[in-house]
C-alpha cells in the first residue's frame, strides 16, 4: 500500500506549521517545497528530527525541486507573500498571481490527481489562478479560508458566551475579505441559533454584532500584533481539517472556496460556501436560501471577488476567463 504524500508548496511560517501538525497527527509523508534555499530543507529536518519525541514516523524532505512533489496525493499552496500591517490582502495580488502560474505549472506536472488547497492571498482570486494554471478539475482545487473565518466567529464566541468552543458552529459565506458574510441565524450554540441566544438573553444584539465586525476583521488585528507577517497557526490548522475530510473520505461540510457554477447565481468565481469534502475533492455545494439583507452582503462580497479576478485577467490574459 502507498504511503500517502503530502506536498506543501512553500514553507514559510504556515508552510512549516503544516508540516508539523502533518506529522503529529500522522497524516502522511511531507514534502516541503519553497524557493528560498536550505529554508525547506531546514524545517523539514528540524520536525523530522521532532517525531522521536512525540513518537510520529512520517517522512519529511525540503525541496527546490518540482519533480520531488510527483505523486502527491494533497499539494497545499502557500508560496508567495503574506501582508505587513497596512496592507489589504488585494495588494498581494500581482506578486503572488506570478506564484501561482508557477505553483500551477509544478503541479501539472507532477502532482496532476491531487487535491490541491489554495492558502495563499488574496485567496479567492489566487485559487482562481491557480485552478486556470494547473488545469486540475475545478472540484479538485479548492481555498482555505471559510474554516479559518469559522474558527475565528467560533472562538470570540465561545469566550463572550463562556461555553466550550466544541458546541459553538459557525457559519460564513462568501469571500476572504472584510465583507465575508458571518451568517449569524445558522450559528448555534449546541443547536440553538444565535438568535434564539440573543431572544434569551445570552447576549445582546450590539455585542453580537460587534463580534461579527471583529471575525470580519480578524485576520487584520494578527498582522497589527506580529507586525512581520500574518496569522500561521489557524490558517495551518484549518487546512489540515480539509485535507484529512478528503484523504479519510469523511464528507464534512466545510465552508471553503470553491467553483461556482451558477449555485449562489454565480458563475465562474471562486467564492466561500459550505462544502462536502470528501474522495472526490469538492464533491457537493450546499445551497442554502438567503433571506434579502444575507443576500446582499454576499452578493457584496462575490462582486470584491469579481473585481480581484477581472484584475487577474488583466494583469495575465493567458490564464484566460
Ligand atoms: P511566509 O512565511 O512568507 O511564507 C511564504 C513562503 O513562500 C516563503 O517561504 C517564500 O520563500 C515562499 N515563496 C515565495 N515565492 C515562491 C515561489 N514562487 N515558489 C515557492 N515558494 C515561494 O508567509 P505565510 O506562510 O505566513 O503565508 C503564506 C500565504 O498565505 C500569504 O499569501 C498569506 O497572505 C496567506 N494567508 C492566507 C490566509 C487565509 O485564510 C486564506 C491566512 C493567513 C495567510
Amino acid at each position: 500500500m502507498a504511503r500517502t504524500k503530502i506536498a506543501l508548496i512553500g514553507s514559510g511560517m504556515i508552510g512549516g506549521t503544516l508540516a508539523h501538525l502533518v506529522g503529529l497527527k500522522e497524516l502522511g509523508d511531507v514534502v516541503m517545497f519553497d524557493i528560498a534555499e536550505g529554508l525547506p530543507n531546514g524545517k523539514a529536518l528540524d520536525i523530522a528530527q521532532s517525531g522521536a519525541v512525540e513518537g510520529f514516523d512520517c517522512a519529511l524532505k525540503g525541496t527546490s525541486s518540482y519533480a520531488d512533489i510527483e505523486g502527491a496525493d494533497v499539494c497545499i499552496v502557500t508560496a508567495g507573500v503574506p501582508r505587513k500591517p497596512g496592507m489589504s490582502r488585494d495588494d498581494l495580488l500581482g506578486i503572488n498571481l506570478k506564484v501561482m502560474e508557477q505553483v500551477g505549472a509544478g503541479i501539472k506536472k507532477y502532482a496532476p490527481n491531487s487535491l490541491v488547497i489554495a492558502i495563499t492571498n488574496p485567496l479567492d482570486a489566487m485559487v482562481w489562478a491557480l485552478q486556470k494554471a494547473s488545469g486540475l478539475p475545478r472540484n479538485m482545487v479548492i481555498g482555505m479560508a471559510g474554516v479559518l473565518d469559522a474558527s475565528r466567529f467560533r472562538h470570540f464566541l465561545a469566550t463572550e458566551l463562556n461555553v466550550s468552543v466544541e458546541d459553538v458552529s459557525a457559519f460564513v459565506l462568501g469571500g476572504h475579505g472584510d465583507d465575508m458574510v458571518p451568517l449569524i441565524r445558522y450559528s448555534t450554540v449546541s443547536g440553538i441559533p444565535l438568535p434564539d441566544l440573543v431572544k434569551m438573553g445570552w447576549i445582546k444584539q450590539e455585542r453580537l454584532d460587534e463580534i461579527v465586525d471583529r471575525t470580519r476583521k480578524g485576520g487584520g488585528e494578527i498582522v497589527a500584533l506580529l507586525k512581520t507577517g500574518s496569522a500561521f497557526y489557524a490558517p495551518a490548522a484549518s487546512a489540515i481539517e480539509m485535507a484529512d475530510s478528503y484523504l479519510k473520505d469523511k464528507k464534512r461540510v466545510l465552508p471553503c472556496a470553491a467553483y461556482l457554477n451558477g449555485e449562489y447565481g454565480v458563475k465562474g468565481l471562486y467564492v466561500g460556501v459550505p462544502v462536502v469534502i470528501g474522495a472526490g475533492g469538492a464533491e457537493r455545494i450546499v445551497e442554502i436560501d438567503l433571506n434579502s439583507g444575507e443576500r446582499a452582503m454576499f452578493m457584496k462580497s462575490v462582486e470584491s471577488v469579481k473585481g480581484l479576478v477581472d484584475a487577474c485577467n488583466q494583469i495575465a490574459p493567458q490564464l484566460g476567463a
